[in-house]
């Protein structure tokens, strides 16, 4: 048979993809973000790790939990117990990355403030406002996990060390 080569356009053009180790790697688009169960995070003061630079007052996000579209792409486990040796790289579109651990996401009370956000005090967000914004709600300085234009999420499973 030959070979041709096709270079899958993306499902949705701008969309957020959930890459690597997941069972059903997704594409989701803003829209799509929308219909599911949201969450509100409390405002608050964006400001930088490394300067302790105060950039803005940022009224409250509703957004999507990361962990509810972690699990709709399903964790890694065919190797048993896998999943908790696996780290979630956000991706901005500008490829700035951040980590989260499985951990830090399921097993901490961190997991349940982490929102990908489309709307900021009532306001849908768009693309040029920065959506779809990944936030740490629990983070003490929490501009280095404000990721704007995320692009993706990647599933790593770390290699057990010997
Ligand atoms: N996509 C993307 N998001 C990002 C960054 C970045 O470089 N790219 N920098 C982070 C850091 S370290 C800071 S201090 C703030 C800066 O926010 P500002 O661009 O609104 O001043 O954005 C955060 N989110
Ligand atoms: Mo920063």
């Amino acid at each position: 048979m030959d070979t041709v080569n096709v270079i899958a356009a993306p499902a949705v053009d701008g969309a957020l993809v959930l890459s690597g180790r997941f069972q059903r790697p997704l594409s989701i688009g803003l829209d799509q973000l929308r219909r599911y169960d949201s969450h509100i995070a409390t405002p608050f003061d964006l400001r930088c790790y490394t300067t302790n630079r105060f950039i803005r007052s940022v009224e409250p996000y509703r957004g999507v939990r990361l962990t509810t579209l972690i699990e709709e792409a399903g964790l890694p486990n065919e190797i048993p117990g896998e999943f908790k040796r696996t780290v979630f790289v956000a991706v901005g579109h500008d490829g700035y990355v951040v980590t989260f651990s499985w951990h830090e996401l399921f097993n901490t009370p961190v997991g349940e403030n982490v929102l990908v956000a489309y709307e900021c005090g009532g306001r849908a967000l768009d693309a040029q406002d920065g959506a779809p914004i990944l936030f740490s709600g629990a983070d003490i300085l929490p501009a280095p996990r404000h990721v704007k234009r995320l692009a993706r999420i990647e599933a790593q499973v770390l290699a057990p060390l010997g």
